[in-house]
């Protein structure tokens, strides 16, 4: 009696755990891992978010200040307690002086990324970074001609050491304005330019932010919020896109490829390696030391079929767009990565690393390795990457990583079955090469209605929403109703998860739609890369616009991030709508304690900068949403807009 009664007990405790488990991620793999991680008891981001539940509403609603020591002040949202800071700071002036530095944050740690590639490049012109080498000899031309270096009677190195002496003067510059903005329709630089809003220097903006957010400084909502709008565009138009365009110089301008991703992908007999963060000037190198005869050959002498290198965030999706390198996952599968215990190396370079991979690594028998000299983690191998060594580096930490695979405890190691192939690879040049050449035939596709509009779908996990739940349901609605998606970042990888980023996925789209993937052989959702390549979205507006003689804003397409979390998000926010598309954001952002602010980024930016924010979890109502905006735009241009 007494035994069934336990039995009882114990089947709806398990039942309990599952439910937890499948309450928390729409991902097979990943709830097959969750489920582990309970078993074992380690801790998940999932585990101390319910610690810190009930989050702080002061903080939910950014009405907290601690820009001085007479502070941290805070103002109650209901008029109860105190209206005012104690220097006299209202809630509208809080809440936007907090905002811009979030979006400073985002704008520099996507543009110092964007440095060190400068950086890196300009070394390897010198012949100071042997392992690197000009791979798009194209780009490179077509970028010295745009920033004015002529290029004859000149060798290749001597091309790059001058334009990348002309990129680095893009982030110290003071005045004029950043080159990249001149690849903007000339109506919407127009714009910028009447509002004041076109960026100067990089540095220059991010520096602005943090002088007009001290105390006592920039203390008008709307005028701290133009400056945010500016600081954002300095990010999308000049250090992302910089990233971008030197990375594609340095390792090649990604074309379509096939590749498969999610937990599934590690091995069970060889050396498991990821690689995780932003940065490919590293992971580049572990991509080819991975392939080193010497290497291998010790692989071998340790009992393994190999070394498998996967990648986890942008880091990853730059392998993966390059060279097809898998994917082991999203930003909220970094710890479930671990957690298989089949991880010989988790190597970290910068931004999206969780500090926990430290302590989690050390329940394992993974080496948690950090390389970037700026980012320091607890418990971690430091292993300091300089772009002089960077091959040697690469190979040592593949050392590292093979030496440690005989104590891998197979008792420990549980890899899902879940891999899904993807097709990747969609740079804006391949999108239109893909195209024959030209715009054309997709500006053909949209005046008919069979692709209605364009939806640019990015941004991170975030525990606030189920994983991979907004990303994958939002994507497949705007598909069904032959919506064509662009996508980047951890969407990316979601929607590959997922099974949307393969031709055969054009099954789940509109006939419209179907049809024009199945003509072009592609998938209904393109993935154009990391987080720093929504510049490539940017940039293929731009095509579009120009081609049809309009502004961003006029084109049938809108944008969203369904489950954002990160500062790089808050500027990407503020440049995409700066640059005229309307974004819905699936969680809210710390806005909502000045009606002001939330009024000027949800409604009167439209008459601003022609685009805005919405904020719906919903992704089936963000769907609608973006919709709506999409059915909108195409009446405005005399189309079809009965859906
Ligand atoms: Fe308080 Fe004003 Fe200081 Fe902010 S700047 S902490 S509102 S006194
Ligand atoms: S990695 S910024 S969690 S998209 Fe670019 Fe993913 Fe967001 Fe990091």
């Amino acid at each position: 009696m007494e035994q069934k009664e336990n039995e009882k007990s114990m089947d709806s405790d398990s039942e309990t755990m599952l439910k937890k488990v499948y309450e928390k991620s729409i991902d097979p793999a990943s709830q097959t891992i969750l489920l582990k991680a309970k078993q074992e008891g380690v801790e998940t981001a999932w585990d101390r978010y319910e610690k810190q539940l009930p989050q702080c509403s002061f903080g939910q609603l950014g009405v907290c200040c601690r820009n001085c020591n007479m502070g941290p002040c805070r103002i109650d949202p209901f008029g109860e307690g105190a209206e005012k800071g104690i220097c006299g700071a209202t809630a509208d002036i809080i809440v936007a002086r907090n905002l811009l530095r979030t979006i400073a944050a985002g704008a520099a740690a996507h543009s110092d990324h964007a440095r060190d590639a400068v950086l890196a490049f300009k070394k390897m012109s010198e012949g100071a970074a042997g392992s690197y080498a000009i791979k798009d000899e194209a780009k490179l031309l077509s970028l010295a001609s745009e920033y004015g270096i002529p290029t004859e009677g000149k060798n290749r190195e001597k091309v790059a050491s001058e334009l990348a002496d002309a990129l680095l003067l893009e982030f110290g510059k003071q005045t004029g304005s950043l080159l990249c903005t001149m690849r903007a329709p000339e109506p919407r630089l127009k714009l910028w330019t009447e509002l004041g809003i076109v960026p100067r220097g990089i540095d220059r903006e991010i520096v602005e932010c943090m002088h007009r957010t001290h105390m006592g400084v920039d203390n008008n909502a709307t005028h701290i919020l133009l400056q945010g709008l500016r600081t954002g565009l300095s990010d999308g138009w000049g250090g992302s896109m910089i990233a971008t365009d030197v990375q594609d110089i340095l390792f090649g301008t990604p074309q379509p490829r096939m590749s498969t991703v999610n937990l599934g992908v590690l091995s069970r007999d060889k050396v498991n390696v990821i690689v995780h963060g932003h940065e490919p000037i590293l992971s580049e190198m572990i991509v080819e030391a991975a392939e080193d005869s010497e290497l291998l050959k010790l692989a071998q002498e340790k009992g393994a079929a190999g070394i498998n290198v996967a990648g986890i965030c942008c880091t990853g999706n730059e392998t993966l767009m390059r060279h097809g390198t898998p994917i082991a996952g999203t930003f909220l599968q970094q710890e479930l990565a671990v957690i298989t215990g089949a991880v010989e190396a988790m190597v970290v370079d910068v931004q999206c690393v969780m500090p926990s991979l430290g302590e989690l690594s050390g329940c394992y028998h993974t080496k948690f390795i950090s390389t970037s000299p700026k980012a320091d983690f607890p418990n971690t191998v430091r292993m300091e990457f300089h772009e002089e060594k960077a091959y040697e580096t690469a190979k040592e930490i593949i050392r590292v990583a093979v030496e440690n695979f005989p104590f891998r405890n197979p008792e420990k190691v549980n890899i899902p079955r879940e891999k899904q192939e993807c097709m990747v690879g969609f740079s804006a040049e391949a999108i239109l090469n893909a195209l024959g050449g030209s715009p054309d035939p997709l500006i053909e596709a949209i005046k008919s209605g069979a692709v209605w509009g364009v939806g640019a779908v990015v941004g991170c996990n975030n525990v606030k929403i189920k994983h991979n739940y907004g990303h994958v349901n939002l994507v497949k609605e705007l598909i069904k109703n032959n919506v064509l998606v662009v996508t980047t970042g951890c969407n990316a990888i979601a929607c590959a998860e997922a099974g949307l980023l393969v031709p055969e996925a054009s099954e789940l789209a509109g006939e419209g739609l179907k049809a024009v993937c199945k003509a072009l052989g592609i998938p209904p959702v393109l993935h154009m890369g990391s987080c720093v390549d929504i510049s490539r979205i940017l940039v293929l507006s731009s095509v579009l616009a120009n081609r049809l003689g309009m502004d961003i804003s006029d084109l049938p397409v809108a944008g969203a991030a369904p489950e954002w979390m990160s500062e790089k998000a808050v500027s990407i926010g503020a440049y995409v709508v700066s640059s005229g598309v309307f974004t819905v954001l699936g969680t809210v952002p710390p806005v909502l304690g000045s009606q002001a602010v939330t009024a000027l980024l949800t409604r009167d930016l439209n008459n601003v900068v022609g685009a805005s924010f919405a904020v719906e979890p919903d992704p089936f109502k963000a769907a609608a949403l973006m919709l709506e905006h999409i059915d909108g735009k195409r009446k405005s241009l005399g189309l079809n807009s009965d859906r």
